[in-house]
């Protein structure tokens, strides 16, 4: 497929040609970038909303539930799930696909999982583009699943629109461990596993935590309650999504972010672009050379540095 093939088959909701894209920009293809470029034009439409909270919350059946509902409305949705780095979560995986396997043969419903990469910035840069091929193909809703451990997957929620956080009761200490990273973000505050006890306490733990953040002129986060696999409190937990969504555009609110967006996603651009330079010019034993050049006293390490500038 050369790039307008790509392009058009995009445009008309292709899955073949969507999921070939997808892993193009997985791949770090040199054509995925003039892919993106001619994109762009056919994205914005898209609202991104990330779902992220501790690992087992409930993240992929408040998904999957979440998914059914918008279906309902004839709104078209992708869903890219970041797969967990930590071996444990292995199994998880596997039961996302059995639980999504309904979705993944409705026309109006794309999935997709992508793996980690060790790259900095790398995972982010690749989700930022394979939503835009969502994007482009017509999704008014793309979901982001990532669990809420670990920089990279904040990193990437935080390029969402809106942030739906997963809490369940019965965390204990856990609660202060995620606090510190993704409590920050979270647009709307769900508490899943409603059938466990303690949903009350975390729901007052949140507010009194929302209560230390300070005012909210624009929107304050509410707390809503679902019991997923069951299919309890859904519709009013996407409900909340909706209006948060209504709000942040009206307000500027929505704008404003994508702007921040933007600002981020050409760093992470520039650097990748960057890195592969490093990269380039250190090989073929280059850097070495220069490192040993350095240890005799011969040079030091800013010249060299200032040298492979140069050469870059
Ligand atoms: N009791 C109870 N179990 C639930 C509820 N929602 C989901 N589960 C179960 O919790 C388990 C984990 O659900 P997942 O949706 O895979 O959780 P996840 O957050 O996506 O998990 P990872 O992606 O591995 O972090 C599954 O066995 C679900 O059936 C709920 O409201 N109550
Ligand atoms: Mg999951």
């Amino acid at each position: 497929m050369n790039i307008s093939e790509y392009v058009d088959g995009i445009l008309k909701n292709n899955t073949r040609a969507i999921s070939r894209a997808i892993s193009l920009i997985e791949n770090e293809a040199e054509e995925s970038v003039e892919l993106l470029k001619a994109l762009y034009p056919h994205t914005g439409n898209a609202k991104l909303i990330g779902i992220t909270g501790p690992p087992g919350a409930g993240k992929s059946t408040l998904t999957d539930k979440l998914v059914k509902t918008i279906r309902k409305t004839g709104a078209r949705v992708g869903v890219i799930a970041i797969d967990p780095t930590s071996p444990f979560t292995g199994g998880a995986i596997l039961g996302d696909r059995i639980r999504m396997s309904e979705l993944a043969v409705d026309p109006g419903v794309f999935i997709r999982s992508m793996g980690s990469r060790g790259q900095l910035g790398g995972l982010a840069k690749a989700t930022q583009s394979a939503v835009k091929v969502l994007d482009a193909s017509g999704c008014d809703y793309v979901f982001i699943e990532t669990v809420g451990v670990g920089q990279s997957e904040v990193d990437i929620i935080k390029l969402a629109d809106c942030v739906l956080l997963n809490m369940i009761p019965g965390m204990g200490d856990d609660i202060q461990a995620i606090k510190a990273g993704i409590m920050e973000i979270g647009d709307v505050f769900n508490i899943n596993k409603c059938d466990r006890e303690g949903a009350d306490r975390l729901a007052i733990e949140i507010e009194m935590m929302l209560d230390l953040k300070g005012s909210f002129p624009i929107w304050r986060p509410p707390i809503t309650r679902t019991q997923a696999n069951a299919g309890i409190g859904v519709e009013d937990a996407w409900g909340q999504v909706v209006e948060f969504l209504k709000v942040a555009e009206e307000s500027g609110l929505l704008n404003q972010r994508r702007v921040e967006h933007a600002q981020i996603e050409v760093q992470n651009i520039l650097m990748d672009i960057f890195t592969k330079r490093i990269h380039n010019v250190a090989k073929d034993g280059v850097l070495e050379e220069f490192a040993r050049q350095i240890v005799a006293h011969e040079t030091d390490p800013y010249t060299v540095a200032d040298e492979l500038l140069q050469r870059m």
